[in-house]
Parts: structure tokens; sequence; C-alpha cells
């Protein structure tokens, strides 16, 4: 039986409750072994050569669906795969017609960053639904445990492709954009088991979700930092995700003068630097901003062609719509005489905008409660990662429960929480839809 060390360490700005109660009667009995014993089951589901690799609609994710079946199944969950390719497990609540309370996250993941990212939230969902069938426990809701469909951004470019469906916000651009070998979106989606020709029948019924609560670990420094078991999750940042394209024109690297080349990979070299220095500028006000560039494909990427073409993704991410709204124009406008000089013109098509989006009050005083109740220390904090609670908030109450990761790394092999990090999150998790289901079924009686 694993032993699991306590986590919260002191520190003035959280609230720390003055003992634990751990063993409140009312705390489904979680079973940390199995817990974690899934945990590193699925993580497992990767590209050998690439831990921990498991990308939307590979060989890795297809097997690691089948396996996440006969574990929704074992849990005696009602399983079923929507339109969109969402995995769905629901164990019926005993008031008819309830709406659901949701939980989960996505099994998909980054290259070589995915030993907790998502899959936590969809483990921990999963052992809350076993702890109920443990304590004999029905709740007033139903239980929906959710596998979210390519949470991370597809090789179409489209991110939370599952979760958007869900909200009703999978546009036909995003279902027809294509990879590098030019399968669409739609073809991957059917290709997994989804039936994208029926997405919109994906789309959740307007009041069909109570709420939605997502366990995930923190992807940043924070809580370990500060010595806290569990981050309340105010706010998500919005992303403006596009690609951008600078079109020079493919030349002999030995024989063309400097002066005369079109270079397209200094026009996007200078786009790329002119990117950080404004996303530095603009974090000298209060607001949170950051921009990437992590892909970027040249042509024809031949040692002695002077690049004729680059195609790069670029993220913005802001608490600010504004900056989101004007972010990329303004680094274009302010790149034209840059590009006049390396000759080249530039580009930019959007894949995706979401917009920074609020957590919902009445769940988040609902995870300082289970954290307080379970003696975890927890504090309020936003979130600079991207989620599918983002687009679940469109359509039902939203919270998010954060857990630390070493040393902050996160979309990296590194990646790592402690099993007693997991069982805290996953006890706040299972308490808090513990309180809503009490909570809103009182509201809906009166
Ligand atoms: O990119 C993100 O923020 C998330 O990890 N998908
Ligand atoms: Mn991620
Ligand atoms: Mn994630």
């Amino acid at each position: 039986m694993n032993t699991y060390p306590t986590t919260a360490l002191p520190d003035a700005t959280a609230t720390r409750p003055a003992q634990s109660l751990q063993d409140a009667p009312s705390a489904l009995p979680l079973n940390p072994d199995r817990l974690w014993r899934r945990l590193e089951a699925l993580s497992c589901f990767t590209r050998p050569d690439l831990p921990w690799t498991r990308r939307a609609f590979s060989p890795e994710f297809t097997a690691a669906r089948a396996w996440l079946r006969d574990e929704f199944a074992s849990a005696g969950l009602a399983l079923r795969l929507d339109a969109a390719g969402n995995l769905i497990g629901r164990r019926e609540g005993h008031v008819p017609g309830a709406p659901a309370l949701v939980s989960g996250s996505h099994s998909d993941t980054v290259l070589q960053g995915g030993r907790f990212d998502g899959i936590l939230g969809v483990v921990a969902a999963l052992e809350v639904a076993n702890a109920l069938n443990d304590a004999g426990h029905t709740w007033h809701h139903p239980l929906e445990v959710v596998d979210f469909l390519a949470e991370e951004p597809t090789d179409q470019g489209v991110s939370c492709v599952g979760s958007r469906a869900q909200a009703g916000t999978l546009e036909l651009s995003m279902l027809l954009a294509t990879d590098v070998h030019g399968e669409t979106l739609a073809q991957a989606i059917e290709r997994i088991g989804g039936a994208p020709e029926h997405i919109v029948t994906a789309q959740r019924e307007p009041g069909s979700v109570a709420a939605f609560v997502e366990l995930h670990i923190e992807q940043g420094p924070v809580l370990e930092q500060e010595g806290l078991a569990i981050g309340t999750v105010t706010h998500i940042v919005g992303i403006h995700r596009v690609e951008i394209t600078v079109t020079g024109r493919p030349d002999h690297a030995g024989t063309t003068p400097m002066y005369l080349r079109h270079d397209a990979l200094a026009g996007a070299a200078a786009i790329i630097t002119r990117a950080r220095h404004r996303a530095r500028a603009l974090n000298q006000t209060d607001r949170y901003v950051v921009a990437t560039v992590g892909r970027l494909a040249v042509e024809p990427n031949a040692t002695n062609t002077v690049p004729g073409r680059v195609r790069m993704s670029l993220e913005v991410r802001s608490d600010d719509p504004q900056v989101l709204r004007t972010f990329v124009d303004e680094l274009l406008q302010g790149a034209a005489a840059e590009m006049q000089r390396c000759r080249v013109s530039a580009a930019a098509r959007t894949l995706t905008l979401t917009q920074p989006t609020r957590a919902d009050e009445r769940v988040v005083a609902a995870i300082e409660q289970a954290a307080h109740r379970h003696g975890h220390a927890q504090r309020r904090m936003p979130s600079g990662a991207g989620h599918d609670a983002a687009q679940l908030a469109r359509i039902a109450p939203m919270g998010m429960v954060f857990i630390p990761c070493r040393s902050g790394r996160s979309h990296c092999a590194e990646e790592w929480s402690e099993p007693a990090q997991v069982l805290a999150g996953t006890q706040v998790l299972a308490a808090t839809l513990q309180t809503l289901d009490q909570e809103l079924a009182g509201s809906q009686a009166a």
C-alpha cells in the first residue's frame, strides 16, 4: 500500500484550514492506488521513441481510447462516443431529468509532454465515479466523465475540438482545415469514430450541464513556490492562434547577391523578434501577455536555397480581449518596413480565437470549501494555459482545480506531480462535485 506524504507547507497568502477533516464522514472513499495505477497506465500509451506523446488521432491515442472504454465500463459508466469524438461515461442520479455534473479533461498530448497534462483530469473524474460505486452513493444529478477529443492544437491547427463541439463553437472552417498530409479535421474525427456530418448533435442542450469541474496540473511554478496543494482557478486567459505566412522567392544561395534576395526566413525572423519584444512591452502593465512562435516550416528547406516561403504558428495569450484583438495586426503593421527591406510579404490567418473566461463564483467557492474541508492549503489564481473548461464555460458554470507540478514544468518530458498531490486534487474534485450536487439540488428544488 503506497503511503502518500502530505504536501502543504507554510504560506501567508493562502487559506489554510486549522485542521484536516480528511476523513470527514461525507468524503468519498477514494482509492489512491487505483488512481495512481490508472494514471501510470494511461501515460504509457505513448510513442515509444518520444515519451510522453499521444497525439490526437494517432495509433497511441486510439489504443488509449480502447483502454479508457474498458476502464469507464469497469466503473459502471454507460458509455457513448458523441459525433465530435468525445468519450462520455454517464452514471445516473436519482432525480429524473436533472442536468449532469460533468468532469473530465483530455487524453491527447503535445509532443513529449503529456504524462499528467489532461489525463489527470480524466482519471480523477473516473476515480470519483468508482468511489461513488464503492460507497454505494447516488447523487441527485447524473455524473458524466468525459475525455474530450483533441484539446491540444491538432496538426490542422485547431485546439479543444471536442469541447468546442459541445459548446457549439466548432466552425465549419475548422472541420475543413487540413494537416500537412491533406487530411481534414473532419476526416480525422471520422477516423476515430466520430460523425462530423452530424457534429451539431454533439452540442449540449441548453441547461443540460449543471456544472463542469476540471482537475489539471497547474503547468506553472506558483503553487510549488508558495507551498500550496491546491489552486482555485478564477479565470482562463484568452488565446488567439494564427498562421503567419511569409512569402519571398526561392533562389540559389550561392549566386544571389544579398541585396537581390527575397529571403522569407529573414522576414520571419524579424516578425518573431518583434512579437517577443511586443509581448514583453505589453507586460509592463498589469496585463498578462505572452506570445509564442512554436511551429515553423521553411520551404524548400534546403541548405543552399534562399527560403522562398515560411509558414509559422503564432499564439498570443492574454486576459485582455483588446490585446487578443489587436496584437497580430499591430505586429504586422510594425514589421512592414522590415518586410520591405527583406523584399517579402507577410499575412496572418486566424486559426482559433478564444476569449478570456471567468470561472463561476459558486464553483470557485465550492472548490475553496472542499480544499478547506480536506485540510489542503489553496489560493485563487488565473490559468495561463488553455483548457476545455474555457469552452464548457460557454454553456455551464465552470471551475478548475489545480495541483502543483515539479518546478512548474509542463509540455515536456520532465512533467511530474507526486502521488500525494494527485490524491489531494482528486479529493478536492470529488468534494467539490459532492457540494455542487447538494447545493444545486437544493436550489432546483426551491
Ligand atoms: O496550450 C495550452 O495552454 C494547453 O496546454 N493546451
Ligand atoms: Mn497542454
Ligand atoms: Mn491540458
